[in-house]
């Protein structure tokens, strides 16, 4: 069989000029050279399809689900190409017939299954699992519009629905359907699969559930729609506003049916292998990510009661072993806390299973802190998983220690020995080899192509650190990228951009805890500075992007800020040779493969102790650019693989930062009257320039939670931050210093390919052969 594979395989390799005019003729009667790039595009899906279809599809004895309401995964043309080992062959064909695979990468839609860290790591993950020969599979729901598309109209965000699936996508219909019941109230799913494939050509598979009657006529305005049409809504948005009680039912509706389909898949695998589900965790490996799927702890045991005559004890032991919880966030607010009445509304069969649960807490710990179900009755998802999963880790190691000391503590003294750290890592077939082919080219020539199979060997790029050839040319493709960032952006956003100033970027989900409005306050500050006729030796391009969650306020305010002082700064003839400011509209995974490469400084300036761990900074170091950041999240850790001279760390450490917090000791308006710098930036918010440009509203309600609230400690910082960024861009006039701290970064950037984050996780949680 596996001989078969392996043979169709080869003929399909060996001939891919001929399968591409096959495939033109077979679907648009015509040659290549003249399809549109559309119909390039659609050739080119349906043999990579055909490609991976034929290779080997990883099995084994026991399998990882990894199941997740985000898979972030981005656009997958050019990354399966790279991966099957074809691109450069590819592109040679298409250019022969006046094709550029370039184009055909712009086209190719964004699915928007994910939001943010937690969504794209999950992606990386399942590239990861495929690359080293693991049995895995995600799973997840498929969302047609996923999270919105963020438009600007009047400097403030709107959002749209976000179409992403057209006539022909990565999407396979299966014919697996599941019946899932909210209590009587019955809707069946329906299985959409996306192959995934490894670096060397193994196959597993993302599995997508959807619901057979769903309606997307019903989204009118923006994202606007029926909540309460469940059989029509269910896998239209990810993350519906929930700031009402519909919006909270829809999410543990969506929780459910992705967790019911998920039971559902396994047991029926265990069936199919005639494995025996008593010994389910020898063949099943569950990785919780985040509480959205918990309820698969509940739904399990009550399968398995109910319908496969295990007693309670039996199931529940059953499962504890085949369920591991990853926790991305110390943040209360992610910490899921659905209020029973809640989950009785939607899925009364799981309620007397969560009672069941709470009851054997209670009736071993008497700890308040760490019930299911708490005395205002709300249930805590995450302590579901930590009672009955058989692994607690966090994403870096300041993370997990934090878990362990502070926010998770009472749960540490019970189960000290379910607690690991697993720092995160990101995929570098995607975060190198695809979005910046000429480093990833130009490292190969100097340390050899073994990087690619093991991250660590880029430390051999050390033995260049003098060698001024090298220096230069890491240089210059530096340059390449901005110069190709800028041309993007011009035609994008209408926006100029110096590729000779320094490329400063901040790019991650709008919260407050990330701080967008510190960098926004050093930017008035530069501002003011320049005006006053003190300009910078090398001018200055600070971006952002950002999308913010429809409900919350201030993030809105915050994009606002940004937009108002983008339209002050570049339209100032007195200043815009000196410093640009640009936010960039939908950024997403697509728009961060162009932004990162091209960046000089990463810009990784969390409120310590609240980034769990971060992925961007991972990715901007393995491009070369240089971090300023706090000691927070995988920051740490970057800081000590390059040592203090090829990072610019600032501001208060995170215990300091937590006993802040503990003592409610923090002010504000301390540091605004302290401080006249402060004073001067933060009063600019609604000085007469910014409210000649923006909204009253949003710039007044933004100044007055600054100053007498600022719950993420903005100014706390904010002196020290200014400094340190000063200094920084100080050093980039020393090009060679700047340029031997690139390389650094660079060569120190081989821990955290996902790769060796997989291993970790298989090594002490999954233990696959
Ligand atoms: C996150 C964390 O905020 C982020 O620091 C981490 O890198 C990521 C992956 O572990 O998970 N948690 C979370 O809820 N989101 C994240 O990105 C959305």
């Amino acid at each position: 069989m596996l001989q078969q594979t392996n043979m169709k395989r080869d003929v399909l390799l060996s001939n891919l000029e001929h399968q591409l005019e096959e495939l033109a003729n077979e679907m648009f009667q015509k040659n290549v050279e003249v399809l549109t790039d559309h119909e390039v595009y659609f050739c080119l899906l349906e043999l990579v399809k055909r490609l991976m279809a034929v290779s080997g599809q990883i099995s084994g004895e026991k399998k990882i689900y990894y199941i997740s309401a985000e898979f972030l995964i981005g656009k997958l043309l050019s990354n399966n190409l790279i991966n099957l080992g074809v691109y450069d062959e590819l592109a040679s064909i298409l250019k022969s017939k006046g094709k550029d695979i370039a184009r055909m990468e712009e086209i190719e839609p964004e699915p928007s299954l994910g939001n943010g860290g937690l969504g794209r790591l999950a992606a990386c993950f399942l590239d990861s699992i495929a690359t080293l020969g693991l049995p895995g599979e995600g799973i997840g729901l498929n969302y047609h519009y996923g999270l919105f598309k963020q438009v600007f109209k009047n400097k403030l965000q709107t959002a749209e629905k976000n179409d992403w699936i057209e006539e022909r996508s990565w999407l396979t219909k299966t014919d697996v359907t599941f019946d899932v019941y909210f209590g009587k109230r019955k809707v069946t799913s329906r299985l959409y699969d996306i192959d995934v494939v490894g670096y060397g050509n193994d196959v597993n598979k993302l599995r997508l559930f959807d619901i057979e009657s769903l309606d997307e006529s019903i989204v009118k305005e923006g994202i606007d729609f029926d909540k309460d049409a469940i059989e029509k809504n269910l896998t239209l948005f990810l993350y519906p506003d929930d700031s009402d009680e519909a919006g909270n039912l829809l999410r543990i509706y969506q929780q459910y049916f992705m967790v019911c389909n998920a039971a559902q898949l396994i047991l029926r695998e265990m069936k199919e292998k005639k494995y025996d589900l008593r010994k389910l965790y020898n063949h099943a490996v569950i990785q919780i990510n985040d509480t959205h799927p918990t309820m698969v702890i509940p739904e399990l045991i009550r399968i398995l009661v109910n319908e496969k005559a295990f007693t309670m004890d039996e199931a529940i032991e059953v499962v504890s072993k085949t369920c591991a919880y990853t926790n991305h966030t110390i943040l209360a607010e992610a910490l899921e806390k659905w209020p029973l009445k809640y989950l009785e509304k939607v899925v009364p069969q799981l309620v007397p299973i969560i009672k069941e649960l709470d009851k054997r807490v209670k009736a071993k710990y008497k700890n308040p802190e760490v019930q299911i179900i708490d005395k205002d009755g709300r249930v805590h998802m995450a302590h579901i998983d930590i009672h009955y999963g058989f692994s607690v880790n966090g994403v870096a190691a300041i993370h997990t220690e934090i878990l362990k000391d502070t926010e998770l503590n009472d749960f540490y003294k019970i189960y000290p020995e379910k607690f690991n750290n697993k720092t995160n890592g990101i995929t570098f077939r995607r975060w190198l080899l695809s979005c910046n082919r000429e480093l990833a080219g130009y490292l190969s020539q100097v340390i050899g192509d073994g990087y690619k199979k093991d991250a660590n060997e880029l430390e051999k790029l050390l033995g260049y650190s003098d060698d001024q050839e090298v220096l230069d040319r890491l240089a210059e493709i530096k340059m390449n990228r901005k110069k190709e960032l800028a041309a993007y952006v011009k035609v994008a956003e209408g926006v100029e951009l110096n590729p000779d100033s320094i490329f400063d970027i901040q790019i991650k989900r709008l919260h407050e805890y990330k701080r967008q409005q510190m960098n926004a306050l050093y930017i008035i500050h530069k501002y003011l500075e320049i005006k006053g006729g003190k300009k910078p030796s090398t001018p200055l391009t600070f971006i952002f992007g950002a999308k913010a969650a429809p409900a919350y306020i201030i993030a809105q305010d915050i994009i606002h800020l940004l937009l108002v002082l983008q339209d002050i700064i570049n339209n100032d003839p007195e200043v815009s040779p000196y410093m640009t400011l640009l936010m960039v509209e939908n950024y997403n995974v697509s728009y961060a493969e162009k932004l990162i490469p091209a960046c000089d400084v990463s810009e990784q300036i969390s409120l310590a102790s609240k980034e769990a761990s971060g992925t961007g900074n991972m990715k901007f170091m393995l491009n070369g650019a240089v971090t300023i950041g706090t000691s927070d999240g995988a920051n740490v850790e970057i800081n000590e693989l390059v040592g203090d001279e090829n990072i610019y760390v600032f501001g208060e450490k995170s215990e300091a930062v937590i006993e802040h917090y503990a003592k409610a000791d923090y002010v504000s308006k301390d540091y605004y009257k302290k401080s006249p710098v402060i004073k001067e930036a933060v009063d600019f918010i609604v000085g007469k320039q910014a409210l000649a440009r923006g909204n009253k509203e949003n710039l007044k309600r933004l100044y007055n939670e600054l100053l007498n609230k600022d719950w993420f400690m903005t100014l706390l910082d904010l002196e020290e931050y200014i400094e340190t960024k000063d200094r920084m861009f100080g050093d980039y006039e020393n090009r060679q210093k700047w340029k031997k701290m690139m390389l650094a970064n660079i060569a120190k950037a081989g821990f955290f390919s996902s790769d060796r984050t997989i291993n970790e996780y298989n090594r002490d949680i999954w233990k696959l052969k």
